[in-house]
Formats: structure tokens, C-alpha cells, sequence
């Protein structure tokens, strides 16, 4: 299966030969990704990288974190508004789910929508991701079909649907993982991809006290550390770098001006790296960082002015007041 690629749900089924290739590919992406951005100054890594099976496994982990409020905040308002989410859908409808993660959040949506037979598309770049995510959605009444890519690959890949609505989920504020020109051009592509009348739903973090953000982004027990350090192991086992864990330390900062935490690997000291697979080779100061994620946190009525720029409509907003988290609907205009 390459990246652009569309399969059936039944992603079990992959050939062992698919499987490496897109290892391959992954290991690859992986690779200029590094050799370009680590050369940035700042230093940085996209946080697309964070999740390979092991990111993954631990980013589902920060999900039951109390500190980590998104998925919980999130889920009371999908269950609460299932029903009339399910009303922008209709009997056979079509939903899509850019980045589905473990599927859960979909799960949840269709448990309680209520709707009769409809088809799942899902869109996610990590495979082992759309696997669990094909896996929570079986014995619901829905026919999956995955598409693994990037969301503008899995957005164009789509087949037309004339005869039904579609919906459009981006929930678990993934969007926050877009700086805002990205956001809104990726909100263009979501639009390309719908026609008048159908809906996106769109899940997205809200700004909150700086004690909290820190909280959620730097946890006590250090599961966020580890998901942000395993970017080093990644760079050492499919790249062959050198990377000594204990020479970085996680930080997580509130950056007020712009309205986002960026997560960073600081450097304990000076220190010589090497990353062979990316034919790199670098110095870095003792409290040099490599940035590794910005997470936008949102007033309620900048998701209004984001969409709204990209041609939807709001129809209905609803906000999770004890983790500060908004769900809301739009009609494409
Ligand atoms: C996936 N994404 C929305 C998460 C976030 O909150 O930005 C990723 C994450 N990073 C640290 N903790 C969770």
C-alpha cells in the first residue's frame, strides 16, 4: 500500500511485500523530513513524526492522562450531540475521519448518532493507527474504507459521492497542530473535497489557564516525555543516529503571543550527533532546542473566523466547559 494509496478496511489483509514498502516509504519521508527541518533555525522536527506505532501507542496513553482533558471533553460533547450530528449525515450517508487515530472518537460519534448504515472513510498517515481504528469501528453498522496518507492524499482520493451527504470529521483538535496558514489551507482541501450542504465537524482546544496547558503538555508522570523523546529513538533506529536519551530534556511552553504550547527536546550540553539515514551531521549548544510540536489552543470565535474564511458555515458550537473544548458544526456554503 503506498502513501497515496486506498484500501478496503480489511487492512489485516495487507501482503507482507506491501507491508516493507511502506516501511520503506515511511522510513524515507522520515528522512528528508530530518534532513530538512533539522537544519532550520530553530531546529525542528514536524510533529507528523510523532506517531510510528510506538508514538502512537503512547499519545493513546496521554489520552487518560487527567492532566490531558481533549478526549474526555470531546467525547461527553459527541455523546451529548450525537443525534443531531447524525441529522447533517442522513441513512447512508458518507462519513470522513481525517487523522482517526484509534478510532474511537468515531466510535463514540456513531454509537450515538443513530444513523442507519452509513460508510467510514478514514484518512491517517500511520498504518498501525488505521488498523485499531478499522478494528473499534467493527460491529457497529458501518462500511469502512481506509486511506493511508496524508489528509490532502486521503482528501483527493476520495470517491465522488453525488448521491448522498457526507460529513467531515476533524475531531481531537488536530487541527491545533497547524499554524494558521496551514490551518487554512488545509481547511481549502477539506472544502475541495465537499459540496454545498455538507458538514464539517470540527473538535478544537481552547485557550485556558497557562497551569493547566502546562499540565496537560508536561505531565507528572512523563508520559509526554517519553512520546516527545521517542522522535530521538525513531532517529536512531530507522536512521541511525546517535542520539543519547539523557542528553535531552522535554519541555513544554505556554507561547502567550501566538496561542499555541510547543513542545521541545532541549539539549542537556554541547554535543557532536549524527544522523547517518539523513547523511547529517551537527553540533549542539548546551540548551539549544529542536522544536518538535505546536499545539494552537482557540478562542470560541477564531474556529468560527477560521472556517468561515474557507467557505463553511456555522451551524451549531458547542463547548465542554470543564476541559475548555469545543466541538463545532458547519455547513460548506
Ligand atoms: C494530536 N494532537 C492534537 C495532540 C495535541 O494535543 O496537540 C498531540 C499531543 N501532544 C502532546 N500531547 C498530545
Amino acid at each position: 500500500m503506498t502513501t497515496a494509496a486506498k484500501t478496503r478496511s480489511r487492512a489485516a489483509g495487507r501482503s507482507s511485500a506491501g507491508q516493507a514498502s511502506e516501511a520503506d516509504a515511511s522510513r524515507r519521508a522520515f528522512a528528508d523530513g530530518a534532513r530538512f527541518y533539522l537544519q532550520q533555525t530553530p531546529r525542528q522536527l514536524p510533529s507528523r513524526f510523532l506517531y510510528d506505532a510506538l508514538g502512537s501507542a503512547l499519545f493513546d496513553a496521554i489520552c487518560h492522562l487527567p492532566w490531558y482533558r481533549i478526549t474526555r471533553g470531546e467525547r461527553r460533547l459527541l455523546v451529548r450531540h450525537a443525534r443531531e450530528i447524525g441529522r447533517a449525515l442522513g441513512a447512508g450517508g458518507r462519513v470522513v475521519e481525517l487523522g482517526c487515530g484509534n478510532g474511537e472518537k468515531l466510535a463514540t460519534l456513531l454509537t450515538h448518532a443513530g444513523v442507519r448504515h452509513p460508510r467510514a472513510h478514514l484518512i491517517d498517515l500511520s498504518g498501525s493507527a488505521l488498523q485499531h481504528a478499522a478494528r473499534a469501528l467493527e460491529g457497529l453498522d458501518v462500511r469502512v474504507t481506509t486511506h493511508h496518507g496524508t489528509y490532502d492524499e486521503g482528501l483527493l482520493a476520495l470517491p465522488p459521492e453525488p448521491a448522498h451527504p457526507t460529513l467531515l470529521a476533524f475531531l481531537g483538535s488536530n487541527i491545533g497542530n497547524f499554524d494558521p496558514p496551514g490551518a487554512s489551507a488545509l481547511l481549502g482541501v477539506m472544502r475541495g473535497a465537499l459540496r454545498p450542504g455538507d458538514a464539517l465537524l470540527l473538535g478544537a482546544d481552547l485557550v485556558k489557564p497557562e497551569r493547566d496547558l502546562l499540565l496537560a503538555y508536561a505531565d507528572p508522570l512523563g508520559l509526554t516525555a517519553a512520546f516527545n523523546k521517542n522522535l530521538l529513538v525513531r532517529l536512531n533506529t530507522e536512521l541511525g543516529a546517535d542520539f543519547g536519551l539523557d542528553g535531552f530534556t522535554h519541555r513544554a511552553v505556554w507561547n502567550r503571543k501566538a496561542s499555541r504550547v510547543e513542545m521541545h527536546l532541549v539539549s542537556r550540553r554541547t554535543q557532536a550527533v549524527a544522523v547517518p539515514g539523513a547523511g547529517l551531521r551537527f553540533t549542539l549548544a548546551a540548551g539549544e532546542t529542536i522544536w518538535t510540536e505546536s499545539s494552537y489552543k482557540y478562542q470560541p470565535e477564531d474556529i468560527r473566523r477560521l472556517a468561515e474564511a474557507g467557505a463553511f458555515v456555522q451551524r451549531k458550537q458547542w463547548i465542554d466547559d470543564e476541559a475548555r473544548f469545543a466541538l463545532t458544526l458547519f455547513e460548506a456554503s
